[in-house]
């Protein structure tokens, strides 16, 4: 049974990789485990047939066989459970792992996601402009104590791990704001991670999937 996920038919970046379905492309492509892609359009994000995967109507999704899977946390965790290279054998190391991941999406994301809200949605409201400052120095906060943390390491805690792959995912997003760009050590955390040839494959699979033609 091939693994399908979902993504935007065309993604608003354009093929940027800043779609979350690319940081489940990186996974996917870090075990080996081909995959297909099927496109939802805006049109049917919030129709029955995809909100029964997903009862956000968000991409991505993640099916293989009987299970379906939405949120790229429980995506990611699930691959990494399933197959091996992610995740450490060994328990301790494991769990730290995963604590990675879910740093990355509770603690990490959400000051960035702040800002790009902010940017896209608000981004004609007066106090939009005001409250940047604050929102940059709330961000700032968490980069200057990952970067205490990962001191001059690879990686996180070890080897690469879906813990890094989920730290590095949020993190792109930062791209072109440069806030990453104010802790060099971060940077080059990032472009270790952008430099893995399996991310590499993910990012080429989703501009090539995001920058095809139009379908009638
Ligand atoms: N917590 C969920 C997860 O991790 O899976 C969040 C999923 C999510 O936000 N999905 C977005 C979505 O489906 C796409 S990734 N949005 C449509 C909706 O909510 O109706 C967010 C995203 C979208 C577009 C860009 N971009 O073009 O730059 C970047 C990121």
């Amino acid at each position: 049974m091939t693994i399908t996920i979902t993504a935007f038919d065309h993604s608003p970046d354009g093929g940027r990789g800043l779609a979350r379905d690319t940081r489940v492309r990186w996974a996917l492509e870090e075990v080996g485990a081909p995959y297909e892609v099927r496109p939802v359009a805006w049109a049917e994000m919030k129709a029955p047939a995809h909100l029964a995967r997903h009862p956000f109507g968000q991409i991505p999704t993640f099916e293989d066989g009987d299970l379906t899977l939405f949120e790229t946390g429980a995506i990611v965790l699930h691959i990494a459970d399933r197959h091996a290279g992610l995740l450490p054998d060994e328990a301790d190391a494991r769990a730290r792992a995963i604590a990675w991941m879910f740093a990355a999406l509770n603690t990490v994301e959400p000051p960035i996601l702040e800002i790009q809200t902010a940017l896209f949605q608000e981004g004609d409201r007066p106090w939009t402009r005001e409250r940047m400052p604050l929102m940059h120095e709330r961000v700032r906060g968490r980069l200057r104590q990952l970067a205490a943390r990962l001191g001059d390491a690879d990686w996180l805690d070890g080897a690469f791990s879906a813990g890094d792959l989920m730290m590095a995912s949020v993190l792109l997003r930062l791209r072109g704001s440069g806030l990453l760009d104010e802790f060099p050590a971060l940077a080059a955390y990032v472009a270790r991670g952008e430099a893995r040839p399996a991310y590499r494959r993910a990012f080429e699979a989703q501009r090539a999937f995001n920058t095809r033609p139009p379908s009638r």
